[in-house]
């Protein structure tokens, strides 16, 4: 049976979520934009109530929610503030390997550690060289005796100033292409550089850093999962986030809609409001079938993730479609405001400048397409299992 409906649970999830949003991120969220201030208490405050790590499991102190449950929550977080919902959701791209593929021993140290208290972690697969061609990586590990030696630079790492831990992506064998590369976790006082604070174009209250290894070592047991494995993990790893991101576009793209709404139905032009044109109606009218399009094809690509199915596919439709919904229904906004869209004082600016970035973080725009096309050209594998046997594989 095919079934949207949400039960009460999720109902009382979505309102606590909501609530969270209207309460503590939009008031303050114009503000933390202009100045990019880092949302340290908006954090703490979400750890307390499990927003912080809802994929968390559930014996290391995290809430063990579901992805349709994540996707609800992702939503109304963005809805208040996609900068500030980047850096609430980074945990979850960071911890998302660690639960597919490691050790108990890893887990238990550093899931635990999430669970324990309000830290933050890292994913670290993207380099100056290495973004959409993620084989093209430089970045080295080299067993030397009980250790291994990491070196090389990563950038574009959100919340990179501030985690506790990284999920890091190196070669351990640089003639083996994308099977020779290989996931491990990195604490922070293992010698990790931070070298810059990027000064960005939206989601300006997310951090994002430029991060170095030089020479830093880590124990051999730090490798999660087999060795030369890493690149499954990577792709399993954003089937699972992309869900996530899609949520967050339906959010912003959403608040959006309703901005442009409401604005639509005060301003007065040849003696109506605007929302009386039906070259104004028209656009909302878009706006309604794009967010409403975005948000099925996220539920359903979380969906396939909680049955425990592979969802590549789906997962690349929901990003890539809300994604350049958000882009598309925020330029739209803009365009409803008119000349004030375009000025900082209206809050449809910061929504459109917040938008771009989905299309291109956790997979361009064009890698969705990419994946779109070889998944539909090549025989459908929807009943594959989303394992760690599977990374392994
Ligand atoms: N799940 C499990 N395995 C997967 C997979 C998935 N979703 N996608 C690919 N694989 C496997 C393939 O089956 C193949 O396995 P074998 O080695 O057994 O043949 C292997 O991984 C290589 O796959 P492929 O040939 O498709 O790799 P490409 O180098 O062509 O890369 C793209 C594929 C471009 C899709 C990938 O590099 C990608 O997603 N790039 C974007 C990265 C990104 O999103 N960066 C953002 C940074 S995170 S903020």
């Amino acid at each position: 049976m095919v079934d949207f409906t949400l039960t009460d649970e999720q109902k009382s999830l979505r309102e606590m979520a909501h609530g969270f949003a209207e309460k503590e991120i939009r008031p303050v969220a114009w503000e933390y934009d202009k100045n990019g201030t880092w949302p340290q208490e908006i954090i703490e405050k979400a750890w307390e109530l499990g927003l912080l790590n809802t994929h968390l499991p559930e014996e290391y102190g995290g809430a063990g929610l579901s992805f349709f449950d994540g996707v609800l929550i992702e939503e109304e977080i963005a809805w208040g503030c996609s900068g500030i919902g980047t850096s609430l959701s980074c945990n979850g791209l960071a911890m998302a390997p660690i639960v597919i593929g490691a050790s108990d021993e890893l887990k238990k140290e550093y899931l635990g550690r999430l669970g324990e208290a309000p830290l933050l972690a890292s994913f670290c697969l993207t380099e100056p060289d290495a973004g959409s061609d993620v084989s093209g990586m430089k970045t080295t590990a080299v067993r030397k005796g009980d250790k291994w030696v990491i070196n090389g630079s990563k950038s574009f790492i959100t919340n990179g100033e501030y985690a506790n831990w990284y999920t890091v992506y190196a070669k351990t064998d640089k003639e083996a292409g994308h099977r020779g590369i290989s996931c491990f976790i990195v604490p922070r006082d293992a010698g990790v550089i931070v070298d810059k604070h990027e000064d960005k174009m939206g989601q300006r209250a997310s951090n994002t850093a430029a991060i170095t290894f030089p020479d830093v070592e880590i124990p051999l047991n730090h490798l999660v999962g087999e060795e030369n494995r890493g690149f499954k993990i990577a792709m399993m790893t954003l089937d699972r986030t992309r869900p996530g991101v899609a949520a967050m576009a339906t959010g912003v793209a959403r608040a959006a809609m309703e901005f442009a709404i409401d604005y639509s139905k005060e301003r007065v032009q040849f003696g109506v409001p605007i929302a009386m044109h039906q070259a104004i109606q028209f656009i909302i009218a878009d706006m309604a079938t794009k967010v409403h399009l975005a948000r099925l094809a996220t539920w359903n690509s979380a969906t396939l993730l909680d049955q425990g199915r592979r969802n590549t596919l789906e997962s690349s439709h929901a990003k890539r479609f809300a994604a350049d919904a958000a882009m598309e229904i925020t330029t739209d906004a803009v365009q409803v405001y008119g000349g004030y869209g375009f000025i900082k004082d209206y809050p449809v600016e910061k929504l459109m400048r917040d938008a771009k970035i989905l299309q291109l973080y956790e997979g361009t725009a064009q890698i969705q397409r990419l994946v779109i096309a070889r998944e539909t050209l090549l025989p459908r594998r929807i009943d594959e299992p989303a394992t760690a046997a599977a990374a392994a594989a």
